[in-house]
This record gives C-alpha cells, structure tokens and sequence, in this order.
C-alpha cells in the first residue's frame, strides 16, 4: 500500500491525519503538485484526474479521493471509529463533513484559486485549465467568513464537533479553518468555541504532520 501525499495541501492532509489517529504507518510517496508532479504520465496512470491524495491497495486498486481514501481506511481498519460507531453517528458524521466541504473548502478554495497569481488558469482543480473569475474570490471570501460563524455554532460547547469523540469532522473543520488564513480568513474575538476547540486538536500528534 501506498499514499501519495502533498505536504502543503490540504486535502491530501485530511487523509494523513486520518491515518495518524488510526496509528498507521503507511509509505508515503510526496507529489511536488507546485512543480506540477500531478501532470506527469506516471501519476496520471494513478490518477487521471490529477490530484492528491492518492492511496494505492495492494490489490492494485487506486483510490483517488479524499472519501474513497478514508471510506476504506474506515472499513479496514475499524479503530478508532472516526466516521461514526452507530448507523445515527455515521450519517451524522456524513452530514457534518458536507457541511464542512460545502460551506468551508469550496468558499476558501475559490477565494485561493481565482486570486492567487500562482493559480493563474487554475479556477478549478483537475486535469483541465479555467481562467479565474476575481467575482469567485470576493464570493468565496464572504462565504469563507460565514463558514467560521457556522462553525462556531456547530462546535457550541461539545468538545468535540460531532459530540464526545474526535472523528473526521474535527479534522476537516481543524484543516480548513487552517487552510482560510491563506486567505485572510480568522477566528475573531467572538469565536471563543472554535479557540478551544481549535486549540485542543492543534495539540493532538497527528496535527503535527
Ligand atoms: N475532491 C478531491 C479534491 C482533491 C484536491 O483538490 N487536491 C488538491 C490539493 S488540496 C490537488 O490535487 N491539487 C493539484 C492542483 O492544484 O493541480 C479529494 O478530496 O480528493
């Protein structure tokens, strides 16, 4: 088995959290996605849609998405549960890591993609260029800001987002709020939930990575 990871980026670190709080130790391969590595004949063989994360099985199975990833982590590796123990928790859980993709990722990923110089032609991840929209960026800003008050909510006074167990929607939430300070994008004075929370999971091992 191997997992093709990329340090910086974000998705590609919702898995490798994953794997550290399952207490795995994969092979790991760095993809060099700022020298354009995902392009290259040999990862798109892997991925032909040219993003990480990747995990290979050792049946010769490519799994290549963020889900697929951490659905057969999951499976195979049962503990600790981090998508759900009952059929409630998982489609609680289910229901939470949208919310997370919807209303976080998507807003900081379009501020990021349709106004970084370095993303120029790259609006949309994947195989294919798409010019950036500056009007995406302001959205995704304002979108961003409301995805922070929307957590604030969520986190309220539960040490844990879904409850009284980490699970895969701490990481995403924890990744992403990271992730929106590229875009200028913070916890203010009254997010005093997400500060605690947000602190206490920055002090977890797998944080580190
Ligand atoms: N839905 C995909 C999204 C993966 C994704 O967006 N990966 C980014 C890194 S965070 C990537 O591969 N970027 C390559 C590029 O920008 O060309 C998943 O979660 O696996």
């Amino acid at each position: 088995m191997k997992f093709y990871d990329s340090s910086a980026a974000p998705s590609p670190r919702r898995v490798r959290m994953f794997i550290a709080e399952k207490g795995l130790d994969i092979e790991t391969i760095e993809v060099d996605i700022r020298a354009g590595e995902q392009f290259s004949d040999a990862f798109r063989a892997l991925n032909p849609l040219c993003t990480v994360p990747v995990l290979t099985l050792d049946n010769g199975q490519h799994l290549t998405t963020t889900d697929g990833c951490r659905a057969w982590l999951e499976a195979t590796y049962p503990d600790p549960p981090l998508l759900g123990r009952t059929a409630e928790e998982k489609g609680q859980i289910a229901d939470l890591l949208h919310i997370i993709m919807f209303n976080g990722q998507q807003a900081i990923s379009e501020a990021l993609r349709n106004s970084m110089e370095a993303m120029a032609d790259r609006g949309i991840v994947g195989p294919d260029n798409y010019v950036q929209i500056p009007e995406l960026a302001e959205r995704g800003r304002a979108r961003g800001a409301r995805f922070l008050d929307r957590l604030e909510t969520m986190i309220g006074d539960r040490e844990f987002i879904a409850g009284d167990i980490f699970t895969a929607a701490d990481i995403d939430a924890f990744i992403y709020v990271t992730f929106a300070k590229w875009a200028e994008i913070e916890p203010g004075p009254a997010h005093t939930n997400i500060r605690r929370w947000y602190d206490a999971t920055a002090a977890r091992p797998s944080a580190a990575l």
